[in-house]
């Protein structure tokens, strides 16, 4: 939302008693959805920015972090994924680096609010980049939570995109939708979600992980830097039956040269180290 003692500014007030402001060049877009306030302007730095109900979900620099930690590392931990569900994700981000990858045959996208969808093909088409044109993405616009809870299909790799668990987002924090997910797992599959940042937000992640530990014979979390998620690196949390978190190094390396990625953040190195986690961090798992 803007604010009254910084004309000009947006400034997100997510944790208690600080926050974050972003310059608005120009302001594209503020509207309400059925769902939620979606706003989209330009910043100087981070370029086209979109906010839902005042938070920062993405911007033009800085979601290419976000978006290939939650893709490349499930995937290429995997090593064989050939089909990957997508809960929430209506800005297109995540799709786009889903399908980057050749091996990957379907893509199922479940996003509750069709507005973000259409809204960000208008405005943010730099996010999708052409993936809600590919043939093997199936956008299904419904509640990820229902949709968990009643689909039969099976997955290699199911990411969550969630928001904050505040509003329509909340339901996608429970042991009832993780415990869902893991049914629609197939065996060797692999959970990730979006978790917040620990350091501001440190009870989200125990209690996803608390979930996770009941669920998985390898559950954790790790960690990458985005710059608008601000207050230290963010959480995702990883959940498997598999032994997708041993994979070394090097072959890694050879599923990342095989599937010609080209990233900006995502290194096989980086993938290993993101899974090193601070003590405070530690500290947060239950
Ligand atoms: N969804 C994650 C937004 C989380 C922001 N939370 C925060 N700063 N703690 C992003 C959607 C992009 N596809």
């Amino acid at each position: 939302m803007t604010d009254d003692t910084m004309p000009g500014w947006t400034v997100e007030r997510l944790h208690n008693g600080w926050g974050q402001a972003l310059e608005e060049s120009e302001v594209l877009y503020d509207n309400e959805t059925d769902h939620q306030r979606l706003r989209v302007f330009t910043n100087p730095r981070f370029g086209r920015v979109l906010t839902l109900d005042g938070v920062v979900q993405t911007t033009e620099a800085d979601n290419f972090i976000y978006h290939e930690m939650l893709t490349h590392v499930p995937i290429l931990a995997h090593g064989a994924a050939r089909r990957v569900l997508i809960i929430g994700g209506g800005d297109g981000g995540m799709a786009r680096e889903v399908l980057r990858h050749h091996g990957i045959a379907h893509v199922t996208m479940v996003e509750i609010d069709a507005g973000v969808v259409e809204f960000s093909k208008q405005y943010l088409p730099m996010l999708s980049a052409g993936a809600f044109g590919d043939p093997r993405l199936t956008l299904v616009i419904d509640d990820g939570a229902a949709f968990m809870k009643t689909t039969e299909d099976k997955f290699d790799v199911i990411i969550v995109d969630s928001t904050d668990p505040i509003g329509p987002g909340e339901v996608l924090f429970t042991d009832t939708f993780y415990g869902h997910a893991k049914r629609a797992l197939t065996p060797g599959g692999i959970l990730v979600t979006q978790n917040g940042v620990p350091f501001m937000q440190g009870d989200e992640l125990t209690n996803t992980l608390r979930a996770f530990k009941a669920l998985f014979s390898d559950w954790g979390c790790y960690l990458a830097t985005v710059p608008t998620y601000a207050g230290g690196p963010m959480a995702f949390g990883w959940g498997t039956d598999g032994d997708g978190r041993s994979v070394d190094v090097d072959t890694l390396r050879q599923r990342y040269t095989a599937a010609g990625l080209e990233t900006d953040y995502y290194t096989p190195a980086v993938h290993k180290g993101a899974f090193a986690l601070p003590g405070y961090v530690e500290r947060l798992m239950p």
